[in-house]
């Protein structure tokens, strides 16, 4: 019997609109140490983005490394396998691995290849031990591919697949009877939902491969990217899910890891462990969006500042409002109802009302056909009627300036862009 939990996306380093994670993340990593204790876990797999950056500050690599030492220290045969994701940075996650490796944990950047282009998979099939030391499984445990990973020609599509292939060919190769077989990846599968928090990873066009990648021989798939927990159509295909909410619209997601039991080469059991969450989030109103003086009215009922409480615990808050016409004095207005609350602002956004220009449907034109200036234009006429002020215009040229200079350079906005 071997007993493995499955969890993938952390993000150490995340910081939600400004305001820090390392509190939350501290304690999801204390409940992480005492569930691999308590659940006697043999092997902890990690599908990505360990990291929210390439570059983590301190105090994230801090709780990544203190979190190895205790794990270990709960469950001393303990292995851990991680992947980078598309937000670590492969060659930092990698640069300890010697001294990791000696700690049973396993960190993997990128798929190596030799000069006549074979995959060298060998580093990218890890054992899994049982507490007696006999290897259980074989995970074949495939970073996320960057296009330095991949065979350059043709579609992107295939060469991922040729990767799991590969690597799954070599696991198969040294798998002894009676042990089960793994993969591990950093990707979206196709039929697999998407939330806002994840950062696009389309390099050529094709950003989703399907489940059949996977043959039936592998018990478990262990993937990470979607930070919404789920399966993809099958039982033992699975986004672990993002332990905490990474984007204020996540506030109803059920954060979870998974413990997958295997049984000599079979799976035997899976079962989803929810994660407790440490910091409340909040929306004003629950539902939808409402005009600017209920908004008001709602936040003044909102608890008083308790002192008691760390200022990373207090809840985090959205207000959502709706307006008929601009409103400038917006942010003070709600600022000042927030003054000496408990909950900490995070996020106004704004739902344009019901009082629309009058005036017939207009014919669906070609999104693509008008410039970025003439849409904004339109909506300011739609939304309020009458020309774009000039001050709006500016700052709408400023901002559109520069997204396009911080474009990658396949033309889609750069990571300041698009992260959550
Ligand atoms: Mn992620």
């Amino acid at each position: 019997m071997l007993r493995v939990l499955h969890t993938s996306d952390w993000h150490l380093g995340h910081a939600l609109h400004d305001l820090p994670r390392d509190r939350e993340h501290a304690a999801f990593l204390d409940w992480l140490c005492d569930t691999i204790a308590a659940e006697a876990i043999d092997a902890v797999l990690i599908s990505g983005d360990v990291f929210d950056a390439g570059n983590p500050p301190a105090r994230a690599l801090a709780a990544w490394y203190g979190f190895v030492a205790a794990a270990r220290r709960h469950r001393p045969h303990l292995t851990v396998v991680a992947i980078a994701g598309n937000h670590d940075s492969p060659a930092r996650l990698t640069a300890p691995a010697p001294l990791l490796a000696a700690a049973g944990v396993h960190v993997i950047g990128t798929v190596g290849r030799d000069a006549g282009g074979a995959i060298d998979a060998g580093p990218l099939v890890v054992p899994l031990r049982d507490a007696s030391g006999a290897i259980g499984a074989l995970v074949a445990a495939v970073p996320y591919l960057r296009p330095g990973d991949l065979d350059a020609d043709g579609d992107r599509g295939d060469a991922v697949r040729a990767v799991f292939r590969e690597v799954l060919v070599a696991a198969r190769q040294q798998r002894q009877p009676g042990q089960a077989l793994l993969a591990m990846g950093h990707l979206h599968l196709a039929g697999g939902l998407p939330s806002k928090s994840e950062r696009g990873i389309v390099i050529a066009g094709e950003e989703v491969i399907g489940g059949a990648a996977f043959a039936d021989d592998v018990a478990y798939v262990a993937l990470g990217h979607l930070h919404r927990a789920q399966r993809v159509g099958a039982e033992h295909v699975r986004y672990a899910g993002s332990p905490i909410p990474l984007a204020m619209a996540e506030a109803d997601y059920h954060h979870q890891v998974v413990v997958v039991d295997l049984a000599g080469a079979q799976l035997s059991g899976i079962r989803t462990l929810p994660i407790p969450r440490t910091v409340p989030l909040v929306r004003v109103p629950r539902r939808g969006a409402s005009a600017l003086p209920q908004v008001l009215a709602a936040l003044a009922e909102l608890a008083p500042l308790d002192e008691g409480v760390d200022p990373e615990l207090r809840p985090f808050l959205e207000v959502r409002v709706r307006l008929d016409a601009p409103a400038p004095r917006l942010r003070t207005d709600v600022e000042a109802a927030m003054a000496g609350k408990h909950p900490r602002l995070v996020k106004i956004s704004v739902e344009a009302g019901g009082a629309r220009t009058a005036g017939a449907p207009r014919p669906a034109e070609v999104l693509a056909q008008l410039e970025p200036r003439e849409v904004v234009a339109r909506l300011w006429q739609r939304e309020h009627g009458g020309e774009l002020p000039p001050a709006i215009a500016a700052a709408f040229a400023a901002l559109h300036r520069g997204l396009t200079e911080d474009a990658e350079p396949d033309g889609r906005p750069g990571p300041r862009g698009a992260a959550s």
